[in-house]
């Protein structure tokens, strides 16, 4: 035991009514709901390097957290470790995230950060054995080393392409052994700042190859995980080539892995790319490629992806709507990817944070559960859709533009408008509470 968390007890379920900031007033993991229980539901997930290895810096300032694993050998890994599996314990997730870099002391080579990884991967294993958290996913960091600046697969030097497919194959490796639920990629720096110095068609092809290696490696040693694709427009390159859902699926069908990937959806990427977390959500799941979501909220007035913890029920609630649509989650899970604000500096804070994210996220999923179950919204939504239904409408869509013009003529089609309703539709999503 460390005695960071300072007798931080196990985090329970109070209710509303209870005044201690450290319970549960929404997240009640037991309680049912369309026939699942909470913790099944949401799958909650602790992201590793927002939690244990952020320090707190910003583009103007460094470190102002101060943690007792800070540091770049491995009795600070294996302490930072012990207090995540700690901090799991008292919040009874059952997830978590992590990247190798996140987990491992750097090395100075590839033989060395391969060997520090299966050192800590060990020690995970063993500490796993005694905990009740398992592994949403892992990944692998392409983009904090400087030998990353100019992309991963997307890199101009090849062996920059190779030293990537390495380090993913230690991490696929890794995440296999821990019994991970997916794989995540996201690329960070597969993108470019000016065209002037880049060959995107080339660059996307060697993305595409990286894709299919991967997806071949995971059949090779039988990892039954989802690879997930975490798409973002931007930041830290200008131009990211996983702009959005969207992007990512015509890549995907470019490569003919629309079968074999889906995606990971992040709510400050979709805003980022100026859509709603809940049209990335909608598209992916009529387009049958949804996996998982990181959740976060950004800021809404400086634009950046500021991965602050979630506040809002209403919106998580349109977001939960989509999965629970979408049928919820099979691999996949809610990863907290948000970190604290850098001047909340004690132990605490990472309690609270989570409690609060937690709670928010539980609350709603139950207010959308009722609006799925209640029905009126998409009762509501079908009524506008009924012509579809019709002989008639079918009979358009299967005819052709010669006939559909002798049809218009003689049955003298004159459309009238009818009201797309949107406030209605808006006060009624405001009654689930
Ligand atoms: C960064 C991403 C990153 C991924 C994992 O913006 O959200 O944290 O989730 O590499
Ligand atoms: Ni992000
Ligand atoms: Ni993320």
């Amino acid at each position: 035991m460390t005695d960071f968390f300072n007798g931080i007890p196990k985090i329970i379920y109070e209710g509303q009514e209870s005044d201690n900031d450290f319970c549960f007033r929404h997240y009640n993991p037991d309680e049912i709901v369309l026939g699942k229980s909470l913790r099944e539901h949401l799958k909650f997930s602790v992201a590793y390097w927002h939690s244990f290895a952020f320090e707190g810096g910003d583009p103007f300032g460094g470190q102002t957290f101060d943690r007792p694993w800070f540091g770049n050998d491995m009795k600070q890994a294996k302490l930072k470790a012990d207090t995540a599996f700690e901090m799991f314990n008292i919040l009874d997730v059952p997830f978590f995230c992590f990247h190798d870099a996140d987990v491992r002391p750097e090395g100075n080579n590839f033989s060395e950060n391969t060997k520090n990884l299966e050192e800590i991967i060990e020690y995970f294993a063993e500490k796993m054995t005694q905990s009740k958290t398992k592994l949403l996913w892992g990944t692998a960091n392409l983009f904090s080393n400087r030998r990353y600046m100019s992309g991963a697969a997307t890199n101009p030097d090849p062996d920059v392409f190779a030293f990537s497919a390495a380090t993913i194959k230690t991490c696929l490796d890794a995440t296999h052994k821990l019994g991970g639920k997916n794989y995540v990629l996201w690329g960070g720096r597969e993108g470019y700042e000016t065209l002037l110095n880049t060959d995107m068609g080339r660059e996307r092809e060697q993305a595409g190859r990286m894709l299919q290696m991967v997806v071949d490696y995971k059949h090779k040693i039988g990892f039954n995980g989802t690879i997930l694709i975490e798409p973002k427009p931007q930041e830290p390159t200008k131009h990211q080539y996983d702009y959005d859902v969207a992007t990512v699926y015509g890549f995907l069908k470019d490569f003919n892995l629309e079968d074999e990937v889906k995606v990971n959806i992040e709510q400050g990427h979709a805003i980022l790319a100026g859509h709603s977390f809940e049209h990335e959500l909608a598209l992916a799941r009529e387009l049958g490629i949804f996996g998982s979501i990181d959740m976060n909220r950004n800021d809404y007035q400086s634009g950046w992806d500021t991965d602050q913890f979630p506040n809002n029920i209403p919106e998580v609630t349109l977001a939960y709507y989509e999965v629970l649509k979408a049928g919820g989650f099979q691999n996949g899970g809610t990863n907290f990817d948000s970190k604290l604000r850098r001047q909340s500096l004690d132990p605490e804070d990472l309690i609270l944070s989570h409690i609060g994210a937690m709670d928010v996220c539980a609350a709603g999923l139950k207010a959308a559960a009722k609006m799925l179950e209640d029905g009126k919204l998409e009762t509501l939504r079908n009524e506008r859709y009924a012509g579809w239904n019709t002989q008639n409408g079918k009979e358009i869509l299967n005819s052709d533009l010669d006939a559909i013009y002798s049809k218009v003529l003689r049955e003298n089609i004159n459309p009238e408008p009818i009201s797309g309703r949107q406030e209605r539709l808006e006060n009624l999503v405001n009654r689930y509470k």
